[in-house]
């Protein structure tokens, strides 16, 4: 392969500080030597000193899952993309259903946010993904298209290089569905076919796309096994570091 399989967590809100200690010794105790993927851990925002601080000097990079798209001012309760990167943050996920769902982020919300973590270092891991209806209706392709080329707009195809893709969808997200491996498999070669007009061949090659959605220890070696699933955003099976592990194990 072109390109590098990433195990990101998406741990969503859960976690103390001290728990997130813990799960770090853990993992860290337990990594496996080899290092052909990379390893993300996107936390709650106040767990990122902690889980920086017991993962520095191992392949686990933090990230965190959300940032505002200023860079500062009278935003209460906010935080910035340079905040998360003075702490060594190194990705960031945007667009994850539960955020457009939940708290009303638009695509062009989520495009600002693109901007402003790639322009503060950070790696962006954008989620895109259809809901049920789209998928009985069939226009899962078209919807997919569309989120990317409006997070994506105005990206370089040197800023490109630093974005990760996670399919997620929607109907397989915190339901236990996972998509079958064909199925995931379909959309993330036709995801790399859309950044192959977008940005040329050599990009779309070397774009890391994760499949996300009820993966678990289980499913992982049959999804991570197609040819454009390039690793996952896993959800509840990356709050038991046993689990985690396994999946690591999995795509090692
Ligand atoms: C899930 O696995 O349900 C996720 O949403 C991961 O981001």
């Amino acid at each position: 392969k072109y390109r590098k399989t990433i195990i990101a967590g998406n741990w969503k809100m859960h976690k103390t500080a001290t728990e997130t200690k813990r799960f770090a010794e853990r993992l860290k105790g337990a990594l496996p030597r080899s290092k052909r993927c990379s390893i993300v851990l996107c936390v709650p925002y106040v767990d990122i000193p902690a889980a920086v601080k017991l993962l520095k000097d191992s392949r686990v990079a933090v990230g965190a899952q959300n940032l505002h798209w200023e860079a500062s001012g009278p935003f209460t309760g906010e935080i910035s993309a340079a905040m998360l990167a003075d702490l060594d943050v190194k990705y960031v996920i945007i667009g994850h259903s539960e955020r457009r769902a939940h708290f009303g982020e638009s695509d062009l919300i989520i495009n600002k946010k693109i901007h402003a973590a790639l322009a503060a270092g950070l790696r962006p891991i954008l989620c895109v993904g259809e809901d049920l209806a789209q998928r009985q209706l069939g226009v899962t392709l078209e919807f997919i298209t569309y989120q990317l080329k409006a997070a994506l707009a105005g990206v370089s195809p040197e800023a490109m290089r630093r974005v990760v893709i996670a399919y997620e969808p929607i109907w397989a997200i915190g339901t236990g569905n996972t998509a079958t491996p064909e199925q995931a498999g379909e959309v993330c070669a036709a995801i790399r076919g859309v950044l192959r007009k977008l940005y040329g061949a050599r990009i779309a090659r070397s774009t890391t796309i994760q499949y996300g959605g009820s993966m678990n220890e289980t499913n992982a070696e049959a999804l991570l096994h197609q040819e454009d699933v390039d690793g996952g955003l896993i959800g509840t099976a990356a709050l038991d570091p046993e689990k985690f592990l396994q999946i690591i194990q999995t795509a090692n």
